[in-house]
Order: C-alpha cells, then sequence, then structure tokens
C-alpha cells in the first residue's frame, strides 16, 4: 500500500523517460544504474538549459554590454537565487557558486580557518568523514599549529555524541561534519550537534554532498554556518557546487580567489571587492553549469525532495532486507529509518572490486574501494566495500537484479 502511495507521488516510469541514459545497455544489458553517491545522471530539461546557453545566447557573465551577455548574466544570477530559495537561505547572497562541496570546504578552512584558527585551537570532525571533509583541517590544523578531534562512529554507525560533549569542553573553533554519510547512509542529527557547538562557543560547517540532493534542506531551520554541496550529485552538471554561508560571516571574510569579478577596485597597490556573492566568485564563473544547476533544481523542485526522500528510504529498506537474505553479507551502518538512499556492504571471501567487476558485466554500476573514507574503513578493519546508492529513478525490479548480480558474483567465488 505504502510503495503504491509513493508511487503515486513519484511517477517512475515517467521519471526515468526523462534520464535518456537510463535507456542505454551495457555489456549488452539494460543499464541498472547504483552509483549515484558518485555522481546522478542527468535529466533531458538540465542537457536542453546547457545546450540551449550554448547554441543561443553563450557569452560571459557581468561583463559585456550586449544583449548575450545580459541573457547570460540574468541567467547566471538567477541560479543563485533559485539554490537559495531551494534550501531556503535568507538571500541569495549567501549563495557562492564553486565546483564543487571539495572547494566548498577548501574555501571555508583558506578564507575563515586562516584569519580565525590559531595554534591551539580545536577543529572536530567525525570518523565517518569523507576525505574532502579531513584533508582540507588537516592542512589548516598543520599550518597554525591547531587540533583535530575526531566525533566516533558507534557500534550501529552513527556519531557518539557523549563523545562530543567531551571534546566540546575544549577550545573548538569550529564543527565540520557531514549531513550524511557517503559509504554509512547514516543521516546525522546535525541541529542537535549544531545547538551543542553554538552552546560552546564554535561554529559549524555541514557537508551536504550526500544530503542536498535526496532530502529537503532548510537552512534557516537548521542554523548551520556554512553548507557545501555539488551540482553534479543531484541531477546537475560537473563543475558546479554550492557554498552556503552565513551573510554576517561570509562579509567578514577575505576572499578565497582574487582575481577578475571578485573585485570593487584595483589600484597598483590594492583592491577592494565586490559584493557578495561575486566576491568569492573569481574569474569567468561555470556559466553553462551554473545554469544547468538552476534546471536541477526546477526539476528537483517540481517532483517535490519530501517524495524524493521517502521514495529513497523506501528503496534502500528493500534492498537492504533483500541484501541480509544473502548468505556472507555484511551491511555497514544502521537501520534503514537512520538512513539515506545508499547501502554499503562486504561479502564474506569476495573482494568488493569483484563484486563490481560482476555486476558491470550484468549492467548494475555500484561502487568498491574505500569512497574516499578511509579513516572509517580502517576503523571496521577493512580495505574496500561495495555500495549501492539509489536516486529516484531507481526501482525494486532494478534492486532485483542486483541481488541477482551478487548471487552470481557469489556462485563464481566462492566453492
Ligand atoms: N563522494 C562518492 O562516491 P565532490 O567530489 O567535491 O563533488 O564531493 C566530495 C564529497 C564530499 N563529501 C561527501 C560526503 C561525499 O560523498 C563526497 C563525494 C563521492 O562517495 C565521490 S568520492
Amino acid at each position: 500500500m505504502l510503495e503504491m502511495e509513493i508511487c503515486k507521488k513519484l511517477d517512475i516510469e515517467k521519471i526515468r523517460r526523462d534520464f535518456p541514459i537510463l535507456k542505454r545497455e551495457v555489456h549488452g544489458k539494460q543499464l541498472v544504474y547504483l552509483d549515484n553517491a558518485a555522481t546522478s545522471q542527468k535529466p533531458e530539461s538540465v542537457i536542453q538549459a546547457i545546450s540551449e546557453y550554448y547554441r543561443t545566447y553563450n557569452a560571459n557573465t557581468h561583463r559585456g554590454v550586449h544583449l548575450l551577455s545580459e541573457e547570460a548574466t540574468d541567467k547566471y544570477e538567477y541560479a543563485h537565487r533559485k539554490v537559495a530559495k531551494f534550501i531556503n537561505a535568507k538571500s541569495y547572497k549567501e549563495i557562492i557558486f564553486v565546483r564543487n562541496t571539495t572547494e566548498a570546504i577548501n574555501l571555508v578552512a583558506y578564507s575563515w580557518g586562516r584569519a580565525n584558527v590559531s595554534k591551539g585551537d580545536t577543529i572536530v570532525l567525525s570518523e565517518m568523514e569523507h576525505h574532502s571533509n579531513i584533508v582540507p583541517w588537516q592542512l589548516l590544523a598543520k599550518e597554525k599549529g591547531a587540533n583535530l578531534e575526531y566525533i566516533e562512529v558507534d557500534d550501529t554507525g552513527c556519531l557518539n555524541l557523549d563523545s562530543l560533549d567531551n571534546i566540546l569542553s575544549r577550545d573548538v573553533k569550529l564543527v565540520s561534519i557531514a549531513h550524511m554519510s557517503n559509504v554509512l547512509g547514516t543521516i546525522n542529527p546535525v541541529e542537535l550537534i549544531i545547538e551543542k557547538a553554538h552552546n560552546a562557543g564554535a561554529l559549524v560547517m555541514i557537508d551536504g554532498a550526500q544530503s542536498a540532493a535526496h532530502m529537503p534542506i532548510d537552512m534557516q531551520k537548521i542554523g548551520c554556518d556554512f553548507y557545501a554541496f555539488s551540482g553534479h550529485k543531484m541531477a546537475g552538471p560537473t563543475g558546479i557546487g554550492v557554498l552556503y554561508g552565513r551573510k554576517s560571516l561570509l562579509e567578514q571574510m577575505d576572499p578565497f580567489l582574487g582575481g577578475g569579478d571578485m573585485i570593487l577596485e584595483v589600484k597598483l597597490t590594492e583592491s577592494t571587492w565586490n559584493d557578495l556573492p561575486w566576491k568569492f566568485e573569481a574569474g569567468t564563473p561555470s556559466i553553462a553549469q551554473g545554469i544547468g544547476l538552476g534546471a536541477a533544481i526546477d526539476y528537483l523542485t517540481e517532483i517535490g525532495m519530501d517524495a524524493i526522500h521517502e521514495y529513497e528510504q523506501e528503496i534502500v529498506s528493500y534492498a537492504m532486507s533483500e541484501l541480509l537474505n544473502i548468505d556472507g553479507i555484511e551491511i555497514l551502518g544502521p537501520s534503514s529509518e537512520l538512513r539515506g538512499g545508499l547501502v554499503s556492504f562486504s561479502l564474506k571471501d569476495v573482494h568488493p572490486h569483484d563484486i563490481a567487476s560482476i555486476l558491470d558485466m550484468e549492467g548494475v554500476a555500484i561502487r568498491a574501494g574505500h569512497h574516499c573514507a578511509q579513516p572509517l574503513h580502517d576503523k571496521y578493519g577493512l580495505g574496500a566495500s561495495a555500495r549501492a546508492s539509489f536516486y529516484l529513478y531507481n526501482t525494486k525490479d532494478e534492486v532485483d537484479l542486483l541481488i541477482n548480480a551478487i548471487n552470481k558474483a557469489k556462485g563464481i567465488f566462492t566453492f
């Protein structure tokens, strides 16, 4: 019944027709694309928006006094407003277009971190972070003589918030945490973490690479200071990502990169900065990609983020129960109600890369490896895991194909 209700909310057959790549065959088999946490597929409307830009109004933004440049500027700027509305930011001035989540985190580590983190200060991360939310802070900590502390992940794949309470008693400047883990699928209680961190006088950055595409996100409700996500994981193009920052903080921060477009005035000895968000968008921006992201947001909004989240939880819950019927499967992370639409697993006696290779021959695309979360895999004593990650166009039939392919891999590698 629930499945029918959700399917009614999401017309999956229609949605699938919107994504041209889903008609593709791989090794003579129908493509089953279950690597959405790495990057999602793109609907026709996004492909068309990009193509329309290049075909009909390709020009640089904020520069030319001619119609094409005005059109490109309007559409590119309007995409910032669409993002602001999508995540309920107070203003488009709080929306900075960057290349991806990685660049957004590096921007904060560089511009905010260099000015605000000193010797002996502490930056708090967690054991489930992606390398993009570890390495920029390691670089900053090394430069400044600051300390990194990690919130533990418990046996169920959730954050141990008791360890956060202990850590917050020190001189913490920033807590930077994934909204959703790209390995465990865990959706972290970010509002609670933010409340605790703010009470301790620390700022909070949220890595939303795996969440913004899959659930409703509300900056004013969450109350974080910075939030980062990537366009390519949310039906948009590569080369475009978003840093949300609280306006008062962004105003105080120095630019990340210097060059054209980010300045108000340049003299031989010094310069002044443009208004937000352009102060942080140096050089010719990713114009087509920004416009493409705007189209992706229109597409997702039309379908509804609540419905997408609900549907993915249904799919992941089904996938987990089917996976657990396979002898020798171990699932990483918490039960389905505490996670988003992905599941990582290991299969006794079969290397994750071998699973992924056999699945590929069956047309099923999953990811195998440490998923850029090596410390988490080290904690579990695993070199790698296999991961199936879902999006709004995946179906339970595709989960069945995944399960059949895993059984086939098991048959080949175990005797
Ligand atoms: N995770 C995955 O397959 P970029 O590459 O900058 O768009 O996103 C980085 C990133 C940051 N945080 C989290 C939680 C992520 O999952 C990712 C990207 C992909 O899991 C590629 S490694």
